[in-house]
């Protein structure tokens, strides 16, 4: 186009503008409004989950109003119900735990605000209450963790390996799930043996008091721990080692996440293997809101890929981690 051309369009528009007592800027595509419910800060995960977020909304030069729960599923109603009443473009959430989303899911599809789940999944009657969910494989991790343990098992084919599990949130469904995983894939060696299981919360916290009292009950006899997260096998190491036990060697250490905390453990020796779960799902979530919006089909389900990390490769691949 000539800049002729294009000069006698651009005052033709200006005109255009003027005449209908609007600024240019006033037609200009206003931001994306995204409201993002999430869980809270309990781990190294969420951190990064957040960062990931709200980085790429800034890239995508989305407007994100953010609300952290504080692990609270009330407060994510609330945050939902607030979303609503702004008006937002697309409500996003991570569902702290799986079941109780109906209500909520349908006032947003009453409001005609499309969700989107990211993250964790929801149980509910009616899926049309969400647009899609991005987020892992759950129980694939857990099948991961165990596929990793009996590898190791058998090394040793006589001995019994009795493992304690320190679950996540429960009721959430990467608790459910990685539980649901390692447990279908470890029934193949009648040697394996789960002797406990509780929540430490997905916290390092927890993590380290569970592990203090199965130590207590249970002492020499525990060979394994499978941790669902990398926070709480972390605070389990710490307990292990005020136990004067040798976490890594004494007690095999078996974790998901791949944090950066985690590879610094299996570099210490102190961690065996951790299972990677990207909680980098930013760009993803503003790609998918920006073709929700746009009437754009989105598929139903979009699952991470990921990798599984040993100790043996961890100080290698540790100046490539991102999170
Ligand atoms: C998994 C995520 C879990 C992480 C934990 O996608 O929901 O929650 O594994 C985090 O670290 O707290």
């Amino acid at each position: 186009m000539t800049i002729h051309r294009r000069t006698v369009l651009a005052a033709a528009a200006l005109a255009a503008f003027a005449a209908l007592g609007a600024s240019p800027s006033a037609f200009a595509a206003k931001p994306l409004v995204i409201g993002f419910s999430q869980v809270g800060a309990e781990s190294e995960w969420r951190t990064a989950n957040t960062v990931s977020i709200k980085d790429a909304a800034k890239q995508a030069g989305v407007t994100l109003k953010f609300a952290d729960a504080q692990q609270k599923q009330e407060n994510q109603v609330k945050a939902i119900r607030s979303f609503i009443a702004q008006k937002v473009d697309v409500i996003a959430f991570s569902p702290v735990v799986e079941s109780g989303w109906d209500t909520v899911l349908r006032e947003a599809k009453a409001a005609k605000i499309p969700v989107v789940l990211t993250d964790r999944a929801v149980n509910v009657s009616d899926t049309s209450l969400y647009v899609t969910f991005i987020g892992s494989d759950f129980v694939e991790e857990g099948r991961r963790a165990g596929k990793w343990l009996l590898e190791r098992a058998a090394k040793t084919p006589d001995a019994n390996l009795n493992i304690v599990e320190l679950q996540g949130t429960v009721g959430s469904a990467p608790a459910i799930d990685r539980k649901k995983g390692f447990e279908e894939v470890i029934a193949a060696n009648p040697r394996l043996k789960v002797i406990r299981s509780q929540t430490g919360d997905f916290t390092r916290a927890k993590g380290k008091e569970v592990m203090e009292a199965f130590l207590k009950a249970e002492g020499k006899k525990i060979n394994v721990l499978y941790a669902h997260n990398d926070d709480m096998a972390i605070g389990a190491i710490q307990a292990i080692e005020e136990a004067g036990l040798k976490p890594g060697t004494d007690i095999v250490v078996i974790s998901i996440d791949g944090v950066k905390g985690a590879f610094e453990a299996m570099i210490a020796g102190k961690l065996n293997v951790t299972v990677e779960c990207s909680p980098l799902l930013g760009p993803q979530l503003m790609q998918i809101a920006r073709d929700v919006v746009a009437g754009k089909p989105v598929p139903k389900r979009i699952t991470t890929v990921e990798g599984v990390f040993p100790a043996e490769v961890a100080a290698k691949e540790f100046p490539n981690r991102k999170y």
